[in-house]
C-alpha cells in the first residue's frame, strides 16, 4: 500500500466559505505573481465543495434495481441483504477466489473522501464518503500483466429487489473501467457516508466511486470483480452507446445528445438557485487529465 494519495478536499476546505475564497485568492495570486495563467476553470462559489446533508445523500438516489423513481431506493432497499457478503475476484489474477467483505476490511485503511458526484442527468451533489483505494483492492487479487480492464458487476437478487422484474436494463447492472483509470488512486470503493455504514440506497454495503466520470460509472453493491484483456459490458453503454459511452468523463464540452452537459443542478441549493458549471473531469483535470493523453475526448466520451 504505498500508492497514497492525500485527501485535497477536506471538511475544513469544504465548510467555511470565506476560508474557502482566502484560499482561492492566495492561489490566484501566487499563479498571477508567477507570471502564470490559472490551468484551470474558476469554482462556481465556495459553496461547491460543501457536502450535501446526509438526508439529500439518502433520499435522491438512483438504483435502478429498486426502482425508477429517485426515492424508490430509499423506500425499497431496506430489503436488500448486505450481510453476510464477499466480493469475487477472478480473471486474470495471480489469486482469484472469493474475498469476505470483513476479510477484505481487515487489510485496508479507510479514509475520508470528500468529492464531487455529478449524475449524467445534470445534478450533482458532494458526498463525504469512506472508503479505501480500488488499487489497494486489486493488490489483494495480484493483477497479472495482461489485464487492461476491470470489469464490475452488482449483486441480484430479484426477491430483494422490486426493480429487476422490468427489463430497464440487462440485469446484473455491469460497469467497467480500463486498468489504469482502476489503479488511479481517486478511485475508491466506498464503505460509508458521513462516518456511517454505506447506506442500502448508496450501494451498501460496498460500491465503486469514480469521481471524475458520470455517476452510473460508480457501481453499486459490488459482487464481482474480473479482470480481462476486453473492454467490459457497461449496462448503461449497451443500452444506448449513442448516448453513454464506455468511458463517461465528466466533460462540460460534450452535450448528450438530448440535453447539455455544460452545468449542473446542484441538488439542495434550492428552487431558485443558478445552475452552476460542470468542471472538466468533474474539478479532477489536474490529477485525471493524464489518463486520456491523445485520446478525443469527443469520440472516446
Ligand atoms: N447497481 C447500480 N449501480 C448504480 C446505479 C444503479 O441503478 N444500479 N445507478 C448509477 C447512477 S445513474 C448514479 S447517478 C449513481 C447514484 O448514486 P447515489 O444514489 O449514491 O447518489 O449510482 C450509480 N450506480
Ligand atoms: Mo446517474
Amino acid at each position: 500500500m504505498a500508492r497514497r494519495w492525500t485527501n485535497n478536499l477536506t471538511p475544513a476546505d469544504a465548510t467555511p466559505r470565506a476560508l474557502f475564497l482566502n484560499r482561492r485568492q492566495l492561489i490566484a495570486g501566487a499563479a498571477a505573481g508567477a507570471g502564470l495563467v490559472a490551468a484551470r476553470p474558476a469554482l462556481a462559489s465556495g459553496d461547491d465543495l460543501k457536502p450535501n446533508s446526509w438526508d439529500e445523500i439518502t433520499s435522491y438516489n438512483n438504483y435502478y434495481e429498486f426502482g425508477t423513481g429517485k426515492s424508490d431506493p430509499a423506500a425499497n432497499a431496506h430489503r436488500l441483504t448486505t450481510s453476510p457478503w464477499s466480493i469475487r475476484i477472478d480473471g486474470m489474477v495471480d489469486r482469484p477466489g472469493d474475498y469476505a467483505l470483513p476479510d477484505i476490511l481487515a487489510k485496508m485503511d479507510i479514509e475520508d473522501r470528500i468529492y464531487r458526484f455529478r449524475c449524467v442527468e445534470a445534478w450533482s451533489m458532494v458526498i463525504p464518503w469512506q472508503g479505501f483505494e480500488l488499487a489497494d483492492l486489486l493488490d489483494l487479487a495480484g493483477v497479472q500483466d495482461g489485464a487492461r480492464y476491470v470489469a464490475f458487476e452488482t449483486v441480484l437478487r430479484p426477491k430483494e429487489m422490486p426493480g429487476v422484474r422490468y427489463p430497464v436494463l440487462d440485469w446484473p447492472y455491469r460497469e467497467g473501467l480500463r486498468i489504469d483509470e482502476a489503479l488511479h488512486p481517486l478511485a475508491i470503493m466506498a464503505t460509508g457516508i458521513y462516518g456511517k455504514p454505506m447506506p442500502n440506497q448508496n450501494g451498501a454495503p460496498i460500491r465503486l466511486v469514480v469521481p471524475w466520470k458520470y455517476g452510473f460509472k460508480s457501481i453499486k453493491s459490488v459482487v464481482r470483480i474480473t479482470l480481462t484483456d476486453k473492454e467490459p459490458f457497461a449496462s448503461w453503454n449497451k443500452y444506448n452507446p449513442r448516448e453513454y459511452g464506455f468511458y463517461s468523463n465528466v466533460n462540460p464540452n460534450v452535450d448528450h445528445p438530448r440535453w447539455s452537459q455544460a452545468t449542473e443542478r446542484r441538488i439542495g441549493g434550492g428552487l431558485f438557485s443558478a445552475r452552476q458549471s460542470t468542471l472538466m473531469f468533474n474539478g479532477y483535470e489536474d490529477e485525471v487529465a493524464v489518463l486520456y493523453e491523445g485520446m478525443d475526448l469527443a469520440k472516446d466520451f
